[in-house]
């Protein structure tokens, strides 16, 4: 790095922010996350129509509470640091993306889905059922199974799909935006059998704080709530000539339960993991969960 590229980066460079807002924003830009792509059609119509209402929300926000310029000027920096950090990834999935999450669930049939989040790569670990994630040797955290068959919304069992299944480690950190786990570790692609059938052998994720050190969580701590997600488990079921199903699980009794940041748990998306009672070295404690997908035809 050259003296005069060390004088213009912030003093938030090498923050746990900035290392997970990096390659959220480099993934967004890619738009390829949930084959959605990342652009939309402009209509003018529709353009005034849902941006003038966006607008509107915050003049009344304004208005109706007197803001203030160095309030303003206060809104601006945090703008612009939003940028500078690399969260609009996170803050627009914590504190948005679940309202788009039901105006695309009102038309989709199957499984209850929930929200994408930051945190999804390409490029994974492509594995065959039964598959065990890539972990590291002395991977921390209770072993854990998750197993279930993924069928059409008519009962057909889909031989063809596949489960994308990301989550963090026992600390809560995630592969790829946090320095500790090593790249890829505990992701991976999953192909189901031929009566779609999965078995994931991987290890029980933790709860999750969004960075305090960034904007997002500053943001959230300066209104005294809560930065904390449920520990859950991401996945994107697809099969060919299905919707795909975007989707977490969590867990029975998790305090965040409830109070996610990301307002995206569900009950009808919590697991409630049983021993195994696997003696093996390594395995003790063991845990499963059963838990099928139902995809609707395209
Ligand atoms: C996460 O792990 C996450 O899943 C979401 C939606 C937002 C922030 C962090
Ligand atoms: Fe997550």
């Amino acid at each position: 790095m050259t003296t005069t590229s060390d004088q213009s980066v912030s003093p938030t460079s090498t923050s746990a922010a900035v290392t997970a807002g990096a390659h959220a924003t480099e993934i967004a830009r890619k738009g390829l996350s949930n084959q959605r792509g990342g652009s939309a059609t402009v209509d003018q119509q529709r353009a005034a129509t849902v941006i003038g209402a966006a607008l509107e929300g915050i003049r009344a926000a304004i208005r109706d509470h007197k803001v203030t310029y160095e309030e303003f000027d206060a809104f601006k920096q945090w703008l612009i640091a939003v940028s500078d950090t690399g969260e609009w990834p996170l803050f627009l999935d914590v504190y948005l993306e679940f309202e788009v999450e039901k105006v695309a669930a009102a038309t989709q049939q199957g499984s209850v889905g929930t929200i994408l989040g930051p945190f999804w790569l390409d490029g994974q670990a492509q594995l065959d059922s039964p598959a065990t994630l890539p972990m590291r040797d002395d991977e921390p955290g209770t072993p854990m199974i998750l197993a279930g068959q993924v069928t059409a919304t008519d009962g057909t069992p889909l031989a063809g799909a596949k489960v994308d299944i990301w989550h963090t480690d026992s600390d809560g950190w995630y592969s790829g935006f946090a320095a500790k786990p090593p790249a890829g570790n505990l992701r991976g692609v999953v192909r189901c059998d031929d009566q779609g059938r999965f078995e994931i052998h991987t290890r029980k994720p933790a709860p999750y704080t969004i960075p305090l050190d960034g904007p997002t969580g500053q943001m959230t701590q300066a209104a005294g709530w809560s930065p904390w997600r449920p520990a859950h488990i991401h996945l994107l079921v697809t099969a060919p000539g299905h919707r795909t199903l975007t989707s977490q699980l969590f867990f029975t009794g998790d305090p965040y339960l409830g109070n996610d940041v990301a307002s995206a748990d569900k009950p009808e998306l919590t697991l409630d993991p049983q021993p195994t009672g696997n003696a093996s070295p390594g395995f003790e404690g063991e845990v499963r969960s059963d838990r099928d997908f139902v995809l609707e035809p395209e």
